[in-house]
């Protein structure tokens, strides 16, 4: 068993380990340790990560990337189209309103979802992990944005089941960072609570949490957040300043042509990362467009101009995070600058002014996400043992509850859990209800969350009468029509998002005969809510009040209205034992507001596997293909040297032959051929080989034995 943390980034996934002696970060088949959140579709077979951005700019309509942003968000969205128009592949609007991708492979048109993408790079972290462990993973922690709703969750969740990982949390990428900075930080005494703030300023958005240390804890006390801001929108200032100035000096337009457009693109985030360290860079690209080389060159002071409104929102997540964190600027110990996109000198200065200190960074800016995920999962593994500590995250949106009787009365606003609530955790609430009667959670407030998702969670259905209803009814309307009341109207409109009046109604007219009944909520670890638990309870039941009055002979089954009421009857062992038998589970039926269903999953995880096959299959091929080449050349250059005189000028003539034809046809008709065939071939060549080989073995051999033989 291992412990595994993956930093998911929209532009670079990290792997982490856990080991007894500390965190290792891993590196891929190119020795390297960041690896490109790409997924490129060859002729035969995938090429992920590395592999997957090497091909891109040669086959950009069928190579994948920046599909973290896509995540769980509806296609029609304007923010959504906005990135759509940046991406070289084919994409168009799903059935439940999300994105879909197209692209031609194995000679069939293919559509993925941006999850079924997502769990591709997974598997591909996966399979770099087991093959430096040399052991099956499973359990892991992801990082995942802060911002992120439960259907981004659900899906991030989805996408490791495909990929067939079980994360033990869904971790904050900000929380991680903190914990793998306050836990090797002893000196963070008992003087007080240490305030640091983190900024993450990635590839596609900047994230900042304020946390509190104290010696063995940690508490995130806010996080704020732009979803829409990190190293591509500074890419993309260069990308348009050379655009113009490429147009006016050598008339052309890269914009309409999406390979010019990719290999500008990638010449402005090298040109930025240049300036970050030098106060002037050049650019120049051969043969961008119309068979023309370009040539431009900018300087540090004129790249922070045509940044400068980027650079002015850097502050506003950061100021936020402040804020709600109740703290001043004074009572901030340290600010950490992590995450690559934050390398560019302007936004450090910017950081610096704001929190009236030098930002530090100690902590490795573009493994500390992984590195946190990975100790977060030693942590939560039975068998690793880590120093005692905890991890205290706060959520960042509000959610409310909301029930076929209108909001419910004893929540403010139908809230909770209010922005900032300390997770996870579990709450329980008192209702009364009869029959069935229906909840919905949903983000109360729209503007905590990022542009564009939606305010939907879930919704419930609890069945007193101990009867499952169609999970799809308050989906297709079916109740809404049934009971026609205004309150379901309401409970429907906060799930999907539709505008609402709080006070609609006439609410469904309240009965007389109720049960109480308890409901347990829960925002888990991965920051998940829903209803853990509904149970019966007799009314009266409770131990605090020491007038504890209960019906011995009560009926808990609901529908017999009569045996529910309640009579008085003595306290004691007896009735504490009756108590128990009086709490009886209700039925819960969950319906999520969007995501995959079952079946989905199901085939998309056979999906994954039939193309991990063949990607094994492939590269099982090129490696028969690669030990039959190699062998025409060992042999070659042995019957020049160790066959020399073991070997007939005519067999020699004919194995030469038979080499040279070998190569020819690797080279020719046999370029393309299944590993069966080029085994086969190699098996024949051996054939004619071996005896010699024999030969030459038998020989040595003989000299070994004589050599012994003198020895002694
Ligand atoms: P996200 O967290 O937004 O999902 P990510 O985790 O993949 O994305 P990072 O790897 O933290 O993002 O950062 C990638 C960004 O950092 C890219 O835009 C890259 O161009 C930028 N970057 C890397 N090195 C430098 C540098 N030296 N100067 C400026 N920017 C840099
Ligand atoms: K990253
Ligand atoms: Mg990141």
């Amino acid at each position: 068993m291992s412990v595994v943390g993956f930093d998911i980034g929209n532009e670079n996934l990290v792997i982490a380990v856990a080991k007894q002696r500390g965190i290792d970060v891993l590196l891929n088949d190119e020795s390297k340790r960041e690896n490109p959140a790409v997924v490129s579709f060859g002729e035969k077979q995938r090429f992920l990560g590395s592999a997957g951005a090497a091909s891109a700019t040669m086959h950009p309509k069928s190579t994948v990337s920046q599909v973290k942003r896509l995540i769980g968000l509806n296609y029609s969205e304007p923010s959504v189209q906005d990135d759509l128009r940046l991406l070289p592949f084919e994409t168009s609007e799903g059935p439940d309103g999300g994105i879909l991708i197209h692209l031609q492979y194995l000679n069939e048109r293919h559509t993925f979802t941006p999850v079924q993408i997502l769990a591709m790079l997974l598997a591909h972290l996966k399979q770099i992990a087991q093959k430096n462990l040399e052991m099956q993973i499973s359990n892991c922690v992801i990082g995942i944005p802060c911002y992120f709703t439960a259907l981004q969750r659900r899906a991030y969740l989805h996408a490791a089941q495909i990929a067939g990982l079980s994360p033990v949390r869904l971790m904050h990428d900000c929380t991680a960072v903190g914990l793998g900075y306050g836990i090797y930080k002893p000196e963070f005494s008992n003087r007080g609570p240490a305030n640091v703030v983190f900024v993450d300023v990635g590839h596609s958005d900047t994230q900042v949490a304020v946390v509190s240390f104290e010696p063995g804890h940690m508490k995130v006390l806010s996080h704020a957040f732009d979803s829409n801001l990190g190293g591509r929108d500074f890419d993309e200032v260069l990308v348009k300043h050379f655009a113009a100035m490429f147009r006016e000096q050598y008339n052309i337009d890269v914009y309409s042509s999406t390979r010019a457009s990719i290999r500008l693109r990638a010449a402005c985030e090298k040109l930025k990362k240049v300036l970050s360290a030098n106060p002037e860079a050049p650019l120049s690209i051969e043969c961008l467009m119309d068979e023309k080389d370009v040539k431009g060159y900018i300087k540090r002071d004129e790249f922070e101009n045509l940044a400068a409104p980027l650079l002015e929102r850097i502050s506003i997540p950061c100021q936020k995070a402040l804020l709600e964190s109740g703290l001043s600027v004074d009572k901030i110990h340290t600010v950490e600058l992590v995450g690559s996109g934050s390398r560019i000198p302007a936004i450090t200065k910017i950081i610096n002014s704001l929190f009236r200190k030098e930002a530090g960074r100690t902590l490795n800016a573009s493994e500390c996400v992984a590195r946190g995920c990975a100790l977060q999962c030693a942590m939560l593994s039975p068998i690793f043992r880590v120093r005692e500590y905890e991890v205290v995250d706060c959520f960042p949106f509000s959610i409310a509850f909301a029930s076929d009787e209108g909001p419910i009365r004893s929540l403010a606003d139908g809230v909770l859990f209010p922005k900032g609530n300390p997770f996870p955790s579990t709450k329980v609430l008192t209702l009364y209800r009869n029959d069935i009667f229906h909840m919905g959670a949903y983000y109360a407030n729209q503007n905590e969350l990022p542009s564009g998702v939606s305010t939907g969670i879930s919704s419930y259905t609890c069945n007193l009468m101990g009867h499952s209803l169609n999970q799809r009814d308050l989906q297709t309307g079916t109740l809404r029509k049934e009971s026609g009341r205004g309150a379901l109207k309401f409970l429907t409109s906060c799930l999907y998002g539709e505008a609402f009046e709080l006070k609609i109604g006439p609410f469904r007219v309240p009965n007389e005969e109720k049960t109480k009944i308890k409901v347990k909520f829960v925002l888990n670890l991965h920051g998940v809510v829903s209803i853990d638990s509904a149970s019966l309870v007799g009314d009266h039941v409770d131990d605090s009040s020491g007038h504890n009055s209960i019906d011995a002979h009560s009926n808990v089954d609901p529908s017999n209205s009569e045996s529910s009421k309640k009579s008085n009857g003595p306290l004691g062992h007896e009735m504490r034992r009756l108590m128990a038998v009086r709490r009886q589970n209700i039925l819960v039926d969950e319906n999520i507001y969007g995501g995959m269903a079952p079946d989905e999953l199901c085939r998309a995880q056979e999906k994954e596997l039939q193309f991990t096959q063949q990607d094994i299959n492939m590269e099982r091929t090129k490696e028969k293909k690669n030990a039959l080449e190699a062998y025409v050349y060992e042999t070659r250059n042995k019957l020049l040297d160790t066959y020399r005189s073991f070997v007939t000028d005519f067999e020699k003539d004919g194995i030469s032959s038979n080499l040279q034809q070998t190569e020819d046809w690797i080279y020719g008709d046999g370029d393309d051929e299944s590993e069966y065939v080029y085994t086969e071939r190699l098996q024949d060549l051996k054939k004619i080989v071996d005896p010699i080989e024999n030969r030459y073995k038998d020989e040595a051999a003989r000299e070994q034995a004589t050599r012994n033989l003198l020895s002694c």
